[in-house]
Protein backbone atom coordinates (compact mmCIF):
# COMPACT_ATOMS: atom_id res chain seq x y z
CA UNK A 1 0.00 0.00 0.00
CA UNK A 2 0.96 3.50 -1.15
CA UNK A 3 0.95 6.89 1.59
CA UNK A 4 1.94 9.84 0.95
CA UNK A 5 2.77 10.78 4.82
CA UNK A 6 2.81 7.13 5.80
CA UNK A 7 3.61 8.00 9.39
CA UNK A 8 1.13 10.56 10.10
CA UNK A 9 -1.71 8.30 7.76
CA UNK A 10 -0.72 5.07 10.23
CA UNK A 11 -0.11 6.48 13.50
CA UNK A 12 -1.61 5.11 16.39
CA UNK A 13 -4.71 6.73 17.56
CA UNK A 14 -2.44 7.84 21.03
CA UNK A 15 -0.29 9.12 19.13
CA UNK A 16 -2.44 11.39 16.70
CA UNK A 17 -4.24 12.29 19.55
CA UNK A 18 -0.84 14.17 21.17
CA UNK A 19 -0.28 15.66 18.09
CA UNK A 20 -3.75 17.07 17.74
CA UNK A 21 -3.82 18.18 21.60
CA UNK A 22 -0.12 19.77 21.04
CA UNK A 23 -1.06 21.79 17.66
CA UNK A 24 -5.09 22.53 18.87
CA UNK A 25 -3.27 24.36 22.44
CA UNK A 26 -0.84 26.09 20.06
CA UNK A 27 -3.63 27.47 17.49
CA UNK A 28 -6.24 28.42 19.77
CA UNK A 29 -3.76 31.10 21.69
CA UNK A 30 -3.34 32.60 18.05
CA UNK A 31 -7.00 32.65 17.43
CA UNK A 32 -7.89 34.05 20.90
CA UNK A 33 -4.86 37.16 20.07
CA UNK A 34 -5.78 37.64 16.46
CA UNK A 35 -9.26 36.53 15.95
CA UNK A 36 -11.44 39.19 17.62
CA UNK A 37 -14.88 37.98 16.96
CA UNK A 38 -13.56 34.93 18.20
CA UNK A 39 -12.14 36.02 21.16
CA UNK A 40 -15.44 37.61 22.41
CA UNK A 41 -17.38 34.34 21.55
CA UNK A 42 -14.74 32.67 24.14
CA UNK A 43 -14.85 35.74 26.61
CA UNK A 44 -18.22 35.10 26.73
CA UNK A 45 -18.38 31.10 27.04
CA UNK A 46 -15.92 31.71 30.02
CA UNK A 47 -13.24 29.80 28.23
CA UNK A 48 -9.21 31.24 27.95
CA UNK A 49 -6.91 29.67 25.85
CA UNK A 50 -5.00 27.69 29.21
CA UNK A 51 -8.13 25.82 29.44
CA UNK A 52 -7.48 24.05 26.42
CA UNK A 53 -4.63 21.54 26.90
CA UNK A 54 -6.22 18.27 24.51
CA UNK A 55 -8.89 17.17 22.27
CA UNK A 56 -11.23 16.48 25.69
CA UNK A 57 -11.00 20.28 26.03
CA UNK A 58 -12.47 20.73 22.22
CA UNK A 59 -16.25 20.75 23.78
CA UNK A 60 -15.48 23.67 26.04
CA UNK A 61 -14.83 26.36 22.99
CA UNK A 62 -17.55 28.08 21.50
CA UNK A 63 -18.82 27.11 17.66
CA UNK A 64 -18.46 29.03 14.70
CA UNK A 65 -21.03 29.18 11.76
CA UNK A 66 -21.45 30.49 8.51
CA UNK A 67 -23.05 33.58 9.90
CA UNK A 68 -19.99 34.51 11.67
CA UNK A 69 -18.46 34.73 8.31
CA UNK A 70 -20.87 36.88 7.15
CA UNK A 71 -21.16 39.13 10.09
CA UNK A 72 -17.44 39.84 9.73
CA UNK A 73 -17.08 39.75 5.90
CA UNK A 74 -15.25 39.62 3.80
CA UNK A 75 -11.82 39.49 6.12
CA UNK A 76 -13.17 40.06 9.70
CA UNK A 77 -12.18 36.18 10.77
CA UNK A 78 -8.37 36.49 9.18
CA UNK A 79 -5.90 35.48 11.83
CA UNK A 80 -2.75 36.97 9.96
CA UNK A 81 -2.86 40.15 8.06
CA UNK A 82 -3.63 40.72 4.63
CA UNK A 83 -0.06 41.22 3.55
CA UNK A 84 0.56 37.65 4.56
CA UNK A 85 -2.52 36.12 2.80
CA UNK A 86 -1.56 34.96 -0.83
CA UNK A 87 -5.34 33.95 -2.42
CA UNK A 88 -8.84 34.33 -1.41
CA UNK A 89 -11.24 31.85 -2.63
CA UNK A 90 -15.46 32.61 -1.62
CA UNK A 91 -18.39 30.44 -2.32
CA UNK A 92 -21.80 31.69 -2.86
CA UNK A 93 -24.74 29.94 -1.37
CA UNK A 94 -28.36 30.73 -2.07
CA UNK A 95 -28.87 33.65 0.22
CA UNK A 96 -27.01 36.56 1.84
CA UNK A 97 -23.15 37.64 0.96
CA UNK A 98 -20.60 35.77 -0.60
CA UNK A 99 -18.22 33.64 1.89
CA UNK A 100 -14.83 34.59 1.64
CA UNK A 101 -12.11 32.50 2.78
CA UNK A 102 -7.90 33.31 2.58
CA UNK A 103 -4.74 30.94 2.57
CA UNK A 104 -0.95 32.07 3.38
CA UNK A 105 1.65 30.26 1.40
CA UNK A 106 1.87 27.79 4.44
CA UNK A 107 -1.63 27.00 3.61
CA UNK A 108 -1.40 26.86 -0.07
CA UNK A 109 0.96 24.31 0.69
CA UNK A 110 -1.02 22.56 3.30
CA UNK A 111 -3.86 22.42 1.12
CA UNK A 112 -1.83 20.95 -2.15
CA UNK A 113 -0.53 18.25 0.57
CA UNK A 114 -3.70 17.34 1.64
CA UNK A 115 -4.89 16.95 -2.05
CA UNK A 116 -1.28 14.95 -3.04
CA UNK A 117 -2.59 12.72 -0.46
CA UNK A 118 -6.22 12.56 -1.65
CA UNK A 119 -4.49 11.22 -4.87
CA UNK A 120 -1.88 8.86 -3.29
CA UNK A 121 -5.14 7.40 -0.98
CA UNK A 122 -7.39 6.43 -4.59
CA UNK A 123 -3.79 4.92 -6.26
CA UNK A 124 -2.19 7.77 -7.94
CA UNK A 125 1.55 8.51 -8.54
CA UNK A 126 3.44 10.95 -9.77
CA UNK A 127 3.24 8.64 -12.85
CA UNK A 128 -0.58 9.65 -13.47
CA UNK A 129 -2.39 12.20 -15.83
CA UNK A 130 -4.84 14.37 -13.76
CA UNK A 131 -7.24 16.06 -15.47
CA UNK A 132 -8.97 18.48 -13.54
CA UNK A 133 -12.88 19.13 -14.89
CA UNK A 134 -13.45 20.99 -11.76
CA UNK A 135 -14.34 24.65 -12.21
CA UNK A 136 -11.28 26.84 -11.84
CA UNK A 137 -11.99 30.33 -10.22
CA UNK A 138 -13.29 31.67 -6.80
CA UNK A 139 -14.59 27.69 -6.58
CA UNK A 140 -11.97 25.77 -4.31
CA UNK A 141 -12.38 22.56 -6.79
CA UNK A 142 -10.22 23.57 -9.59
CA UNK A 143 -6.91 24.90 -8.03
CA UNK A 144 -7.49 23.10 -4.92
CA UNK A 145 -6.50 19.55 -7.19
CA UNK A 146 -4.84 21.22 -9.83
CA UNK A 147 -1.97 22.10 -6.79
CA UNK A 148 -2.17 18.60 -5.23
CA UNK A 149 -1.25 16.87 -8.43
CA UNK A 150 1.73 19.48 -9.03
CA UNK A 151 2.63 18.79 -5.98
CA UNK A 152 2.59 14.89 -6.69
CA UNK A 153 4.53 15.40 -9.65
CA UNK A 154 1.39 14.14 -11.92
CA UNK A 155 0.78 15.42 -15.40
CA UNK A 156 -1.45 18.40 -14.68
CA UNK A 157 -4.63 18.77 -17.13
CA UNK A 158 -6.43 22.10 -16.28
CA UNK A 159 -9.56 21.68 -18.55
CA UNK A 160 -11.98 23.17 -16.32
CA UNK A 161 -15.39 22.44 -16.53
CA UNK A 162 -17.50 22.61 -19.90
CA UNK A 163 -17.22 21.94 -23.60
CA UNK A 164 -18.29 18.04 -23.53
CA UNK A 165 -16.50 17.15 -26.81
CA UNK A 166 -13.39 19.23 -26.20
CA UNK A 167 -13.22 17.36 -22.85
CA UNK A 168 -13.51 13.92 -24.08
CA UNK A 169 -10.61 14.77 -26.78
CA UNK A 170 -8.37 15.48 -24.05
CA UNK A 171 -9.55 12.92 -22.24
CA UNK A 172 -8.27 10.24 -25.05
CA UNK A 173 -5.75 11.76 -26.53
CA UNK A 174 -3.78 13.78 -23.52
CA UNK A 175 -3.93 9.93 -21.79
CA UNK A 176 -6.06 11.32 -18.47
CA UNK A 177 -5.96 8.68 -16.09
CA UNK A 178 -7.24 10.04 -13.11
CA UNK A 179 -10.10 12.80 -13.63
CA UNK A 180 -11.49 14.86 -10.97
CA UNK A 181 -15.27 16.72 -11.53
CA UNK A 182 -18.70 16.50 -9.52
CA UNK A 183 -20.46 13.32 -10.04
CA UNK A 184 -23.17 15.21 -12.05
CA UNK A 185 -20.86 16.42 -14.42
CA UNK A 186 -18.93 12.90 -14.82
CA UNK A 187 -22.87 11.40 -15.00
CA UNK A 188 -23.74 14.43 -17.73
CA UNK A 189 -20.55 13.75 -19.47
CA UNK A 190 -21.03 9.86 -19.81
CA UNK A 191 -24.64 10.53 -22.07
CA UNK A 192 -22.58 12.68 -24.00
CA UNK A 193 -19.74 10.44 -24.36
CA UNK A 194 -21.95 7.67 -24.90
CA UNK A 195 -24.05 9.39 -28.03
CA UNK A 196 -21.11 10.37 -29.66
CA UNK A 197 -19.45 6.98 -29.36
CA UNK A 198 -17.54 6.29 -26.48
CA UNK A 199 -15.10 3.45 -26.86
CA UNK A 200 -13.34 2.40 -23.43
CA UNK A 201 -10.29 0.64 -25.10
CA UNK A 202 -9.04 4.07 -26.30
CA UNK A 203 -9.20 5.64 -23.18
CA UNK A 204 -6.41 5.26 -20.35
CA UNK A 205 -9.19 6.38 -17.11
CA UNK A 206 -7.98 4.52 -14.08
CA UNK A 207 -10.07 6.63 -11.47
CA UNK A 208 -11.83 9.61 -10.69
CA UNK A 209 -12.18 11.99 -7.56
CA UNK A 210 -15.55 12.92 -7.53
CA UNK A 211 -17.10 15.82 -4.64
CA UNK A 212 -18.96 18.71 -4.23
CA UNK A 213 -22.09 17.27 -3.82
CA UNK A 214 -23.69 14.48 -2.55
CA UNK A 215 -23.38 10.90 -4.19
CA UNK A 216 -25.26 7.54 -3.84
CA UNK A 217 -23.92 4.65 -4.17
CA UNK A 218 -26.25 3.66 -7.34
CA UNK A 219 -24.65 6.58 -9.25
CA UNK A 220 -21.19 5.37 -8.42
CA UNK A 221 -22.19 2.11 -10.05
CA UNK A 222 -23.35 4.33 -13.22
CA UNK A 223 -20.22 5.92 -12.92
CA UNK A 224 -17.95 3.19 -12.57
CA UNK A 225 -19.85 0.79 -15.00
CA UNK A 226 -20.02 4.02 -17.91
CA UNK A 227 -16.38 5.07 -17.60
CA UNK A 228 -14.79 2.09 -16.64
CA UNK A 229 -13.13 3.62 -13.88
CA UNK A 230 -13.08 3.19 -9.92
CA UNK A 231 -15.10 6.21 -8.77
CA UNK A 232 -13.85 7.78 -5.23
CA UNK A 233 -15.95 10.41 -3.09
CA UNK A 234 -14.11 13.19 -1.96
CA UNK A 235 -14.98 15.99 0.28
CA UNK A 236 -14.12 19.38 1.37
CA UNK A 237 -15.63 22.92 2.32
CA UNK A 238 -13.85 25.94 1.23
CA UNK A 239 -14.34 27.26 5.40
CA UNK A 240 -12.04 24.67 6.21
CA UNK A 241 -10.15 24.10 2.93
CA UNK A 242 -11.86 23.13 0.03
CA UNK A 243 -11.28 19.37 -1.98
CA UNK A 244 -9.11 16.91 0.19
CA UNK A 245 -10.70 17.57 3.94
CA UNK A 246 -10.94 13.56 3.60
CA UNK A 247 -11.02 11.37 0.43
CA UNK A 248 -11.74 7.69 0.04
CA UNK A 249 -8.94 4.97 0.08
CA UNK A 250 -9.27 2.23 -2.86
CA UNK A 251 -11.70 0.31 -0.38
CA UNK A 252 -13.76 3.04 -0.54
CA UNK A 253 -15.54 2.54 2.74
CA UNK A 254 -15.61 6.09 3.98
CA UNK A 255 -13.35 8.92 3.79
CA UNK A 256 -9.82 9.02 5.31
CA UNK A 257 -10.18 13.14 7.16
CA UNK A 258 -6.48 14.80 7.34
CA UNK A 259 -6.95 14.73 11.23
CA UNK A 260 -3.33 15.87 11.85
CA UNK A 261 -4.90 19.32 10.50
CA UNK A 262 -8.55 18.97 11.06
CA UNK A 263 -10.64 17.50 14.24
CA UNK A 264 -13.93 16.50 13.63
CA UNK A 265 -16.73 16.13 15.69
CA UNK A 266 -20.10 14.65 15.35
CA UNK A 267 -22.99 17.17 17.37
CA UNK A 268 -26.44 16.36 17.19
CA UNK A 269 -28.05 19.93 15.49
CA UNK A 270 -30.45 20.31 17.47
CA UNK A 271 -29.13 20.03 21.60
CA UNK A 272 -25.28 20.85 19.80
CA UNK A 273 -23.75 18.11 22.57
CA UNK A 274 -21.28 15.44 20.80
CA UNK A 275 -22.23 12.57 19.88
CA UNK A 276 -20.82 9.03 21.00
CA UNK A 277 -18.22 7.50 18.10
CA UNK A 278 -20.77 6.21 14.90
CA UNK A 279 -23.80 8.33 15.46
CA UNK A 280 -24.64 10.49 12.73
CA UNK A 281 -25.33 13.71 13.23
CA UNK A 282 -23.49 17.35 12.23
CA UNK A 283 -20.45 17.14 11.38
CA UNK A 284 -17.86 20.09 13.46
CA UNK A 285 -14.04 20.87 11.94
CA UNK A 286 -11.30 22.59 14.33
CA UNK A 287 -8.68 23.91 12.02
CA UNK A 288 -5.36 23.21 14.04
CA UNK A 289 -2.60 24.38 11.58
CA UNK A 290 -4.14 26.45 9.00
CA UNK A 291 -3.04 30.47 9.01
CA UNK A 292 -5.27 32.60 7.78
CA UNK A 293 -8.63 31.24 8.31
CA UNK A 294 -8.38 28.57 11.29
CA UNK A 295 -11.70 28.31 11.84
CA UNK A 296 -12.90 26.32 15.48
CA UNK A 297 -15.11 24.11 15.75
CA UNK A 298 -16.77 25.36 12.28
CA UNK A 299 -20.47 24.01 11.95
CA UNK A 300 -20.81 22.50 8.52
CA UNK A 301 -24.47 21.62 8.59
CA UNK A 302 -23.67 18.24 6.54
CA UNK A 303 -24.61 15.08 8.41
CA UNK A 304 -22.30 12.39 8.69
CA UNK A 305 -21.13 9.82 10.56
CA UNK A 306 -17.33 8.64 11.89
CA UNK A 307 -15.83 5.27 11.65
CA UNK A 308 -12.80 4.90 14.10
CA UNK A 309 -12.49 1.30 13.39
CA UNK A 310 -9.33 0.51 11.30
CA UNK A 311 -9.30 0.41 7.31
CA UNK A 312 -8.27 -2.35 5.79
CA UNK A 313 -5.62 0.32 3.89
CA UNK A 314 -3.76 0.62 6.60
CA UNK A 315 -4.88 3.94 7.61
CA UNK A 316 -5.46 4.94 11.29
CA UNK A 317 -7.38 8.29 10.23
CA UNK A 318 -11.04 8.27 10.97
CA UNK A 319 -13.09 7.79 8.21
CA UNK A 320 -16.55 10.10 7.70
CA UNK A 321 -19.65 7.97 5.54
CA UNK A 322 -20.71 9.69 2.89
CA UNK A 323 -23.00 12.84 3.59
CA UNK A 324 -26.36 11.83 4.36
CA UNK A 325 -27.46 15.99 3.01
CA UNK A 326 -27.49 19.07 5.10
CA UNK A 327 -29.41 20.37 7.82
CA UNK A 328 -30.07 23.19 6.35
CA UNK A 329 -31.87 20.76 2.77
CA UNK A 330 -33.63 18.50 4.61
CA UNK A 331 -37.16 18.61 3.63
CA UNK A 332 -40.22 17.92 6.05
CA UNK A 333 -42.87 16.91 3.84
CA UNK A 334 -46.03 16.99 6.08
CA UNK A 335 -43.90 16.58 8.94
CA UNK A 336 -41.41 13.54 7.37
CA UNK A 337 -38.02 14.49 7.17
CA UNK A 338 -36.89 13.61 3.35
CA UNK A 339 -32.93 13.97 2.23
CA UNK A 340 -33.10 13.94 -1.30
CA UNK A 341 -30.65 11.83 -1.29
CA UNK A 342 -33.05 9.31 -0.44
CA UNK A 343 -34.93 9.82 -3.71
CA UNK A 344 -32.39 9.42 -5.52
CA UNK A 345 -31.18 5.95 -4.13
CA UNK A 346 -34.36 4.80 -4.05
CA UNK A 347 -34.98 5.99 -8.02
CA UNK A 348 -31.83 4.56 -9.35
CA UNK A 349 -32.21 1.34 -7.28
CA UNK A 350 -35.27 1.41 -9.80
CA UNK A 351 -33.65 2.39 -13.00
CA UNK A 352 -29.99 3.16 -13.15
CA UNK A 353 -30.61 5.56 -16.27
CA UNK A 354 -32.40 8.13 -14.01
CA UNK A 355 -29.79 10.22 -13.33
CA UNK A 356 -31.36 13.52 -13.97
CA UNK A 357 -34.40 14.45 -11.80
CA UNK A 358 -36.00 17.09 -10.27
CA UNK A 359 -37.36 17.21 -6.74
CA UNK A 360 -40.38 20.09 -6.61
CA UNK A 361 -41.56 20.81 -3.33
CA UNK A 362 -44.74 23.14 -3.04
CA UNK A 363 -47.70 23.70 -0.89
CA UNK A 364 -51.39 23.83 -1.44
CA UNK A 365 -53.93 24.59 0.39
CA UNK A 366 -51.89 23.97 3.62
CA UNK A 367 -50.55 20.81 2.03
CA UNK A 368 -46.97 20.16 1.20
CA UNK A 369 -46.39 18.25 -1.92
CA UNK A 370 -43.89 16.69 -3.18
CA UNK A 371 -42.99 15.93 -6.90
CA UNK A 372 -40.24 13.96 -8.33
CA UNK A 373 -39.74 15.40 -12.24
CA UNK A 374 -37.86 12.70 -14.18
CA UNK A 375 -36.94 12.44 -17.59
CA UNK A 376 -38.78 9.34 -19.94
CA UNK A 377 -36.24 6.67 -20.83
CA UNK A 378 -36.29 6.52 -24.72
CA UNK A 379 -37.17 2.82 -24.95
CA UNK A 380 -40.57 3.99 -23.68
CA UNK A 381 -41.70 7.12 -25.05
CA UNK A 382 -43.92 6.13 -27.47
CA UNK A 383 -46.24 3.53 -25.53
CA UNK A 384 -48.82 4.99 -22.80
CA UNK A 385 -48.70 1.54 -21.37
CA UNK A 386 -45.37 1.29 -20.42
CA UNK A 387 -44.88 5.09 -19.31
CA UNK A 388 -47.56 4.46 -16.93
CA UNK A 389 -46.26 1.08 -15.37
CA UNK A 390 -42.72 2.88 -15.40
CA UNK A 391 -44.65 5.38 -13.75
CA UNK A 392 -46.41 3.42 -10.92
CA UNK A 393 -43.09 1.89 -10.29
CA UNK A 394 -41.14 4.96 -9.79
CA UNK A 395 -43.75 6.11 -7.37
CA UNK A 396 -44.04 2.79 -5.71
CA UNK A 397 -40.14 2.64 -4.73
CA UNK A 398 -40.11 6.52 -3.93
CA UNK A 399 -42.94 6.65 -1.24
CA UNK A 400 -41.65 3.14 0.18
CA UNK A 401 -38.11 4.81 0.56
CA UNK A 402 -39.35 8.01 2.47
CA UNK A 403 -42.73 7.15 3.78
CA UNK A 404 -44.19 10.21 1.79
CA UNK A 405 -46.54 9.87 -1.12
CA UNK A 406 -45.25 11.62 -4.20
CA UNK A 407 -46.17 12.78 -7.76
CA UNK A 408 -44.02 11.45 -10.48
CA UNK A 409 -44.33 13.72 -13.39
CA UNK A 410 -41.86 12.19 -16.34
CA UNK A 411 -40.51 14.67 -18.94
CA UNK A 412 -38.84 14.68 -22.23
CA UNK A 413 -35.91 12.71 -22.53
CA UNK A 414 -33.18 15.82 -22.04
CA UNK A 415 -35.41 18.38 -20.69
CA UNK A 416 -33.90 18.64 -17.34
CA UNK A 417 -30.99 20.98 -17.38
CA UNK A 418 -27.52 19.63 -17.28
CA UNK A 419 -24.68 20.48 -14.74
CA UNK A 420 -21.12 21.21 -15.35
CA UNK A 421 -20.88 21.96 -11.21
CA UNK A 422 -22.71 21.16 -8.41
CA UNK A 423 -26.28 19.77 -9.76
CA UNK A 424 -29.74 21.46 -8.30
CA UNK A 425 -31.68 19.13 -7.37
CA UNK A 426 -34.38 19.92 -5.64
CA UNK A 427 -37.20 23.35 -6.15
CA UNK A 428 -38.42 23.95 -2.85
CA UNK A 429 -41.38 26.84 -3.66
CA UNK A 430 -43.19 26.79 -0.57
CA UNK A 431 -40.24 29.43 1.47
CA UNK A 432 -40.97 28.38 4.60
CA UNK A 433 -38.14 27.29 6.81
CA UNK A 434 -37.23 24.24 8.28
CA UNK A 435 -36.43 23.03 11.98
CA UNK A 436 -32.70 24.06 11.50
CA UNK A 437 -34.17 27.32 10.29
CA UNK A 438 -32.96 27.11 6.74
O1 LIG B 1 -17.47 21.83 -2.72
C1 LIG B 1 -15.13 21.81 -2.12
C2 LIG B 1 -14.93 20.60 -2.95
C3 LIG B 1 -14.54 20.75 -4.27
C4 LIG B 1 -15.07 19.34 -2.41
C5 LIG B 1 -14.31 19.62 -5.05
C6 LIG B 1 -14.83 18.19 -3.18
C7 LIG B 1 -14.45 18.36 -4.50
P1 LIG B 1 -17.96 24.36 -1.19
O2 LIG B 1 -18.35 24.90 -2.49
O3 LIG B 1 -17.65 25.31 -0.08
O4 LIG B 1 -16.68 23.47 -1.31
O5 LIG B 1 -19.11 23.39 -0.73
C8 LIG B 1 -18.97 22.63 0.44
O6 LIG B 1 -20.32 20.85 -0.50
O7 LIG B 1 -20.34 21.46 3.02
C9 LIG B 1 -21.01 19.70 1.44
O8 LIG B 1 -22.33 20.09 1.72
C10 LIG B 1 -20.83 19.59 -0.06
N1 LIG B 1 -19.86 18.54 -0.37
C11 LIG B 1 -18.56 18.65 -0.70
N2 LIG B 1 -18.02 17.43 -0.96
C12 LIG B 1 -19.02 16.52 -0.78
C13 LIG B 1 -19.11 15.12 -0.89
C14 LIG B 1 -16.55 22.34 -2.10
N3 LIG B 1 -18.10 14.36 -1.28
C15 LIG B 1 -20.18 21.73 0.62
N4 LIG B 1 -20.30 14.53 -0.59
C16 LIG B 1 -20.04 20.81 1.82
C17 LIG B 1 -21.37 15.28 -0.20
C18 LIG B 1 -20.18 17.24 -0.39
N5 LIG B 1 -21.34 16.61 -0.11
Amino acid sequence: MKYYLKEIETAPRHELEALQSFRLSQKIRDVYKNVAPYRVKMDEAGVKPGDIKSVTDLHKLPFTTKQDLRDNYPYGMFAVPMEEVVRIHASSGTTGKQTVVGYTKNDIELWAECAARSLVEIGGSREDFVHVSYGYGLFTGGLGMHYGAEKLGAVTIPASAGNSMRQLEMFRDFGSSIICMTPSYAISLLEFAKENGFNKSEYKLKAGVFGAEPWSEEMRREIEDGWGLKAYDIYGLSEILGPSVSCECVYQCGMHICEDHFIPEIIDPDTLKPLPAGEQGELVFSCITKEALPLMRYRTRDIAALAYEKCECGRTLVRMLKPQGRTDDMLIIRGVNVFPSQIESALLQFDNSATNYLIVVDRVNNYDTLEVQIETPVDIVGSIADLQVYEKKAKSVIDSAIGVGVTIKLKEPKSIERSTGKAVRVADNRKIKNKFGK
